[in-house]
């Protein structure tokens, strides 16, 4: 068998999802996600001029060797503009060669290790009373879990709570430059404890809670909200600290008995070797669409198996079902699967990407499809085309730009 042709298709039925389509002279096609939420064009250069005329001609089963050779023989290794595109590859050879096997992706990957895949969904809301209507409402969706995050007294603009839609995910901003929004470390610290016992006293002590930082924290700070947080029990602290200083988990691991989750914008393995050999942290959360494909990310996940480290795969809405349906049969095959992240998508992003994969009583499933399980409907993805749409970025209240 071989690739004959490798087309990168963009759409925007809401946002902006780079999909990769291969197709092989016996008519099989594969799908990969490469959406890299932002910097979207980016990813689709690097597929169209420097990836897709290297394919043509290969032999998809050779998934390794491809991985290999674009990782290696590219020369300027990792970052994810380089790594989405790898992936998109990565999946699509995968989907092809379990169509060709006519069997479901997770069949390949050893098989089922579980029934169903539990997921955890996200609350938001501008101010307690509305996050704990948010909560109430992923619950009655039957999301097992939670992630919690408000709006924070005497901030404006909080990234993901200040403009939500109905299912709690953040309003997109399709507008040709980042909105601005405000940041005060001090507040959010003050401000986020009295959310989680607004929570635990509205919902009990049983239900799994989750919290993202963003990035925001120095370690002194996340060590404090780390212990701050520990008598409501929290499921997990995800990126107290910017994620490329791995040495700084350190001090917040040695401070508190959160668990920590880290990993959404990590590239590969090397982002990861401190904070798993290490064991300074909990969950490794990286996406198979940033992560550079199922193949490395099932090899990261074997790598934390050692130190009692699980998975939870990045699932936000920017994730394509492509990615999404990826992500599921992993979760379903691997033995330390932890949570899978999951906001959905809108109804037309389920119609351009119709899915085998399935979402009932707050747990997934990749469906029985052979290959990953997603037919692109190229039609209606044309019909909604590329719109120029950023992430906001955050800035004290003197004007200085803040982490992310
Ligand atoms: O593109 C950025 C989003 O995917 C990210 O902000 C979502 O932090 C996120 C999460 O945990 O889903
Ligand atoms: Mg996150």
């Amino acid at each position: 068998m071989k690739i004959v042709d490798a087309k990168v298709v963009v759409t925007s039925p809401g946002r902006n999802f780079v999909t990769l389509k291969l197709t092989t002279d016996e008519g099989l096609t594969g799908l990969g996600d490469a959406t890299l939420n932002g910097r979207e064009l980016a990813v689709v250069s690097y597929l169209t001029d420097h990836v897709a005329p290297l394919l043509i001609g290969l032999d998809p089963h050779r998934i390794e060797d491809t991985w290999q050779s674009l990782y290696r023989g590219a020369y300027w290794r990792r970052g994810p503009v380089t790594m989405a595109a790898i992936a998109a590859v990565d999946v699509a050879l995968w989907d092809i060669k379990a169509k060709a096997a006519g069997l479901p992706l997770y069949q390949l990957l050893g098989g089922a290790s579980r029934e169903r895949v539990g997921t955890y969904g996200h609350a938001n809301g501008r101010d307690i009373p509305e996050l704990l209507d948010s909560v109430r409402a992923r619950l009655a969706e039957g999301y097992p879990a939670v992630r919690i995050q408000s709006g924070i007294p005497g901030l404006k603009a909080v990234y993901g709570v200040s403009d939500t839609d109905e299912t709690g995910a953040p309003v997109l901003h399709q507008q040709a430059r980042p909105l601005v929004e405000d940041w005060d470390t001090a507040a959010y610290l003050r401000h986020v404890p009295t959310v989680f016992e607004a929570v635990r006293a509205e919902f009990g002590a049983e239900l799994p809670l989750l919290h993202d930082s963003h990035h925001r924290l120095t370690p002194v700070q996340a060590a404090r909200l780390g212990k701050d947080l520990e008598p409501y029990r929290p499921f997990w602290l995800e990126d107290c600290t910017p994620a490329e200083n791995q040495e700084a988990l350190r001090l917040v691991r040695r401070s508190t008995t959160t668990p920590l989750a880290v990993g959404e914008v990590f590239n590969t393995v090397y982002d990861y070797q401190t904070l798993v050999t290490e064991q300074l942290i909990d969950y490794v959360r990286s996406a198979v669409t940033h992560f550079g494909g199922v193949t490395p990310l099932r090899k990261l996940f074997d790598f934390a198996a050692q130190y009692q480290i699980k998975s939870a795969i990045h699932g936000p809405e920017d994730i394509s079902p492509v990615g999404m349906a990826a992500a599921v049969h992993l979760d379903l095959a691997v033995h330390n699967f932890g949570i899978q992240e999951y906001s959905g998508h809108t109804p037309l992003t389920d119609e351009v990407f119709r899915h085998a994969y399935t979402f009932s009583d707050g747990h997934l499933h990749p469906g029985e499809a052979p290959g990953i399980g997603v037919e692109l409907d190229e039609e209606l993805a044309a019909a909604h085309p590329y719109a120029a749409a950023y992430l906001p970025v955050n800035r004290l209240h003197d004007g200085t730009v803040h982490d992310w």
